[in-house]
């Protein structure tokens, strides 16, 4: 895996705490802790998958070094209940755990992909669930985490479905079905998601500008706000020092936003020919 110069950030304005050239020999700030954010790898079944092999090489090779490693949701494109899902990712399952072992901690909250684990996946990779929305300190940084769906307000109708798939009964009915009738309606959701993506105005898929002002209203001392979830990868400035991280999907580089005590900063991991 190579360290590459971002391609051009969406949406333009000043990207202060930006650098995108450094070499991991002279990393800022080479001896500070530092922690990753990540989000929407969504990991495919098929273990051979390019962007599987991808993210296994992120845990074993770079994710190590960090402090933290935050996954802001839709790392698995679907998680169907902990007894498929441990099983159709087992070797993502076994290096999350290696990496938790070797002392990384690992912190994940849901996506609208993936919001059905449940303890045995806890208990399996070591990683820490995060409720919804996270405010916190990250090396002296205060930074609003998410997934980022629930930014985008446009969409009435998605965040209808959202809130009745959030609810505690439908879940619990849908992980009491068989495994075959979980596979055959997650499969019949996502080709319905698709088509009807498809259809939707530009706008509707991303963040909608008022929500996020209201929300940097409402979290007045959280001047960061890091999301993932519309694939728009880009650092946005707004009033007063505010800015908005988007991260991106794996496609076809990774995205990956690097928080030191002094940079906060994308940092682009592009896969080297792998052996298959
Ligand atoms: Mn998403």
């Amino acid at each position: 895996m190579s360290d590459n110069a971002c391609p051009p950030l969406v949406g333009g304005g000043p990207r202060l705490f930006t650098r995108t050239d450094f070499s991991p020999a002279e990393k800022p700030g080479e001896n500070a802790p530092f922690s990753y954010v990540i989000a929407d790898i969504h990991l495919e079944t098929d273990v051979s998958h390019p962007i599987n092999r991808h993210f296994l090489h992120f845990l074993a090779h770079e994710a190590p070094e960090a402090d933290t490693l935050y996954i802001l949701g839709d790392l698995f494109e679907r998680w169907l209940g902990d007894d498929i899902g441990l099983e159709d990712y087992a070797p993502i399952i076994n290096a999350l755990r290696a990496l938790t072992d070797s002392g990384t901690a690992v912190k994940l909250l849901y996506g609208n992909r993936d919001f059905l684990m449940r303890e045995a996946f806890w208990d399996a990779t070591g990683v820490q669930p995060m409720p919804e929305v996270v405010l916190t300190d990250i090396h002296g940084h205060c930074v609003i985490l998410c997934h980022g769906d629930e930014l985008c307000t446009l969409d009435t109708e998605y965040q209808a479905v959202r809130r009745r798939l959030r609810s505690a009964w439908l879940q619990w009915l849908f992980l009491h079905m068989s495994r075959a009738r979980r596979r055959a309606v997650g499969e019949r959701m996502r080709l319905r998601s698709q088509q009807e993506s498809a259809h939707k105005p530009d706008a509707w898929m991303d963040v909608d500008e008022d929500t996020v002002r209201s929300w940097f209203d409402a979290y007045a001392d959280y001047p960061h706000l890091i999301h993932g979830h519309t694939h728009r990868p880009g650092h946005h400035l707004y009033p007063n020092g505010r800015h908005r991280w988007v991260l991106g999907d794996w496609r076809p580089q990774a995205w990956v936003l690097r928080i030191d005590p002094s940079t906060i900063a994308f940092h682009c991991l592009t896969p080297d020919e792998q052996p298959a």
